[in-house]
């Protein structure tokens, strides 16, 4: 590393000096605690984003965000040039940079191991959420970008997905990389897809939608959109008013299953609503039925949705020909991603009516998104609302060269020009609520459906989430997809003598990636069961992985079989 280097790296890092006592961990999508001491890891991770655009001779990103997670947290995940989330061999690298004594160590080792050259030019493009914290954040994270020679983009407030669709555009080459190109193109195609819609009269074409914007960016990124698009009417709420993500946002709705606030059931009843996390890279749909009753379209739903449409499109461009083969392209493998935490009966949906093949991998999405990438049309989804749909630049291709070849409009053209225009629309660098709207609301209109019609595709087995807080989470491993325990081995032998009293029962526990907490998932025949079972197995985890605080309460509501 040339001295001149060295030396301006070494005095830039004496201003951010290791946070005592703490380590730091790249969990499920980056950095992730409490905002006030994360202001060495903003700079460091800055150096590390600088470095990894000059090692691909590519744009990289960074967002500050804590997504979910309340207001005084914050995080700081990095982008790589794909759009996608950091390339999973620099994690390690990502959390020695954090947690060294000395910055210079780590840059030098990666710098002689890449053969880094101080004359090669980079850029790294950075966005904040709504966060107060943010804007120090995003300073500190300058401040490491600029110490390894490389140009800093301060892309302002935007929702994680935004600037991850910025990373990739501009990697690209796209001509115009800004919050205005990205509301043009979604905007544009989404015009043209509810176009190629088939035309029926019952089809509402004023697109009534209630949103909650968890009091984040999404809200305010939400109505930017809306002005581009005629047919959408949204009625925002949550759009700053109150506390970020408290008892609102995609996070709260899915886990709680309630409406969020601002909302009311009798108000609000059969209105059609929308809810997104604080980043705005989640997703859910939600209504009260006239009887009072709040449903919950999740992320399981979204996916079911979505795959269900890429296969009636399918179809139209099979013809006359049988499992997926399409004349002049061959075998198209259409498949879907999913989580240990997907519902049971969405699995079952995917696989015996759609007839699809369904991978399950660990919680975050750069997992799902790895396996979405590998298939010619692979759509993935946390049952959070976490998730896109991904298109082979092979099958891309041949669709661009179909429907340049023909002029009639018939159901083949229409097809193909449906899956390009989702293509453009869908975010391909990851999962995006702004993007995840749309095509639902295209797919709804194709299919001239209500939620209600939506909701029905499949009825989700009960289930049930907790939290429980120990001493040390770590001390929790898994296996097989995070749906059993390794370590402590005892835990899964409790998990196992729980679940078996009850009908229809799954459960697992994993240390989560971005909070403190241990997590429970639980599924039954019952809400009651659910919940019953969920509670057994947190009161497990609390005595067998060492939980600190108030004991979870056993549940003994309805007594188990
Ligand atoms: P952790 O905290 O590791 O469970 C949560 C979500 C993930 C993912 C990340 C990123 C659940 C159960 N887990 O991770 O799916 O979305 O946050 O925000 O919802
Ligand atoms: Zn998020």
């Amino acid at each position: 590393m040339a001295e001149r280097w060295r030396h301006r790296l070494h005095n830039a890092a004496l201003a951010f000096p290791k946070y005592p006592g703490l380590r730091f961990s790249y969990g499920t999508s980056g950095f992730r605690t409490e905002a006030s001491v994360l202001g060495s890891v903003a700079f460091r991770a800055g150096v590390l984003a600088g470095l990894r655009s000059l090692v691909t001779g590519k744009a990289t990103g960074l967002v500050i965000t804590a997504s979910h997670n309340q207001a005084t947290d914050n995080g700081v995940k990095m982008v790589d040039p794909s759009g996608g989330m950091l390339a999973r061999n620099w994690e390690p690298f990502a959390e020695d940079i954090a947690n060294a004594v000395d910055v210079l160590e780590v840059v030098e080792t990666i710098i002689k191991n890449e053969s880094v050259h101080e004359n090669w030019k980079g850029k790294v493009l950075i966005a904040r959420d709504t966060r107060p914290s943010g804007q120090a954040l995003v300073a500190a994270a300058v401040k490491g970008i600029e110490a390894m020679g490389v140009a800093p983009v301060n892309m302002g407030v935007l929702t994680t997905p935004q600037l991850h669709w910025m990373v990739r555009a501009t990697n690209k080459g796209e001509p115009q990389v800004n919050e205005l190109a990205y509301y043009t193109k979604l905007s544009e195609a989404f015009k043209l897809l509810l176009d190629l819609n088939p035309r029926k009269p019952a089809v509402p074409r004023c697109l009534d939608i209630v949103v909650d914007g968890a009091n984040g960016v999404g809200a305010r990124k939400l109505l930017d959109l809306q002005m581009l698009i005629e047919d959408l009417n949204l009625e925002v709420r949550n759009s700053g008013e109150g506390e970020l993500n408290h008892l609102v946002g995609a996070d709260f709705v899915q886990k709680e299953k309630v409406l969020p606030a601002g909302f009311a059931a009798s108000a609000d009843s059969d209105r059609r609503c929308v809810t997104v996390d604080g980043d705005a890279d989640r997703l859910a749909y939600f209504y009260v039925s006239g009887d009072g009753i709040f449903h919950l379209l999740d992320g399981d739903k979204i996916l079911s949705l979505f795959a269900r449409f890429l296969k009636q499109q399918l179809e139209a461009l099979m013809g006359s020909e049988k499992d997926c083969i399409i004349p002049g392209y061959g075998r198209v493998n259409l498949g879907a991603v999913q989580t240990a935490y997907a519902n049971g009966s969405s699995t079952k949906y995917l696989q015996e009516v759609l007839g699809l093949e369904v991978v399950l991998t660990p919680t975050g999405v750069k997992y799902l998104h790895e396996e979405a990438e590998k298939l010619d049309i692979g759509v993935y989804f946390e049952a959070n609302g976490h998730g896109t749909v991904l298109f082979s630049e092979r099958f891309l291709d041949f669709l661009r060269r179909e429907s340049a070849s023909s002029e009639i409009l018939n159901s083949r053209l229409r097809a193909c020009k449906r899956l390009l225009a989702v293509s453009e629309m869908v975010n391909q660098a990851i999962g995006d609520a702004i993007s995840g709207l749309l095509m639902v609301e295209v797919v709804l209109t194709y299919s001239a459906w209500d939620v209600r019609e939506w909701d029905a595709l499949y009825e989700d087995v009960p289930s049930r989430q907790l939290k429980v807080k120990v001493k040390d989470r770590t001390c929790i491993t898994t296996t097989n997809a995070e749906t059993k325990v390794s370590r402590p081995a005892e835990l899964q032998t409790a998990i196992d003598k729980e679940v078996e009293n009850f009908t229809k029962g799954r459960a697992f526990v994993r240390p989560s990636g971005t909070e403190d907490v241990v997590r429970v998932y639980a599924e039954a025949e019952t809400q009651e069961l659910a919940d019953e079972l969920a509670a057994n197995v947190a009161v497990a985890v609390y005595e067998l992985a060492g939980g600190v605080g108030p004991k979870p309460a056993k549940n003994v509501i309805t007594g188990s079989l």
